[in-house]
């Protein structure tokens, strides 16, 4: 039974049997994960101490300006879960390809692949806002006992098995699904362990609160544009709150408790939309979905699309349905 200050390991424990797969491989899954989430967390926590801040010099997949924190949690996330090998394959958004592991041990019995987004939103590390690190899971579609493909990795997101996120904020949470709803654990950092502070986390249907970085308006879509305006005017409960982090997990994190939306779109700089699908929209949107929420391109469900690359970008659109409903229906009557 789920209550209030259980610890995350007794949790996991206790809700192996609601797997649809009783193995307790996706359980030991979840607690490297918590594990080098503990560890990560020691590192970002004291980043304003030591001088580790700054870009590492590398570009990642993207072209874009690592930061020293992205690569060490890139190598603690791939760590753990490599020397505990209890999955088949990795993908991180820090990685240009996949990392198949123990491809060629037909003893290798592992099922499950993990996307992974080790340091989500680190630019805003120098500044001491909170970021995040973001996972996903799933089956292996090929056969267990032999080398992982790129086709294990390019599911669609609703063949997720788990997906969850690490917040390093105020409070460092780790907030995940199994497919039963949605529960939130809070660090005790004294002690260094997970208490379950949030049960069946849920968005509320509606909200008053929109998170999109406006500065890049001019490029949006007229749909986008239309639904902007339309938070702005005075009417009924409007207008909203405009709230942005620019860190996605802290952004959904405050939607979901107190009801709003998240929205990235299309812009001049990133015509497809910046967010991974794979590393960022898939998991946020199955964690989305078992909360209530909903989360879309804007045309379609985001866990229906076929990824066909692994750094994939999407169009996001995320939060309480109502709200997510709206955004959609303004983006249909543009495109008429
Ligand atoms: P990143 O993976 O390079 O950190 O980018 C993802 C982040 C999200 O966390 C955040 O919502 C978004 O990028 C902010 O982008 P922008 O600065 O363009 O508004
Ligand atoms: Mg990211």
């Amino acid at each position: 039974m789920t209550q209030k200050n259980q610890t995350l390991g007794e949790f996991i424990i206790e809700n192996q049997s609601s797997f649809k797969y009783t193995s307790g491989e996706l359980s030991r899954l979840i607690n490297s994960i918590r594990l080098a989430a503990k560890v990560v967390n020691y590192e970002v926590n004291k980043a304003g101490l030591v001088d580790i801040l700054g870009a590492a010099g590398d570009t990642n997949a993207q072209g874009e300006n690592q930061q020293k924190l992205d690569v060490y949690a890139n190598e603690k996330f791939i760590q753990m879960l490599t020397n505990r090998n209890i999955v088949c394959g990795i993908a991180s958004e820090e990685e240009d390809d996949f990392i198949a592991i123990n491809s060629y041990d037909k003893n290798n019995q592992n099922k499950y692949v993990v996307l992974i987004d080790p340091l989500d939103g680190s630019s805003n590390i120098d500044v001491n806002v909170s970021v995040g690190t973001i996972f996903s899971i799933y089956r292996r579609v090929t056969p267990v006992g032999t080398p992982v493909v790129l086709e294990d990795f390019l599911q669609k997101g609703k063949e997720q098995v788990a997906a969850g996120y690490i917040i390093y904020g105020t409070s460092t949470m780790l907030v995940y699904t199994t497919g039963h709803g949605v529960n939130g654990f809070t660090l005790n950092p004294a002690i260094g362990t997970f208490y379950l502070s949030h049960p069946n986390m849920t968005f509320p249907k509606s909200g008053k609160i929109y998170s999109v970085n406006e500065g890049n308006y001019i490029h949006f879509p007229q749909g986008i544009k239309d639904y902007i305006k339309y938070c702005q005017q005075e009417e009924d409960d409007r207008p909203y709150t405009s709230r942005y982090i620019g860190s996605l997990v802290s952004d959904f994190h405050r939607n979901m408790i107190k009801g709003g939306i998240y929205l990235y779109p299309q812009s001049a700089s990133y015509p497809s939309g910046k967010l991974r699908l794979l590393y960022e929209c898939n998991p946020m949107a199955f964690l989305a979905e078992q909360a209530n929420g909903k989360a879309s391109d804007g045309f379609q469900r985001i866990m229906e699309v076929q990824p066909t690359r692994l750094h994939q970008r999407s169009p996001f659109i995320c939060g309480s349905p109502m709200m997510v409903d709206d955004v959609e229906a303004f983006l249909c009557v543009a495109n008429k």
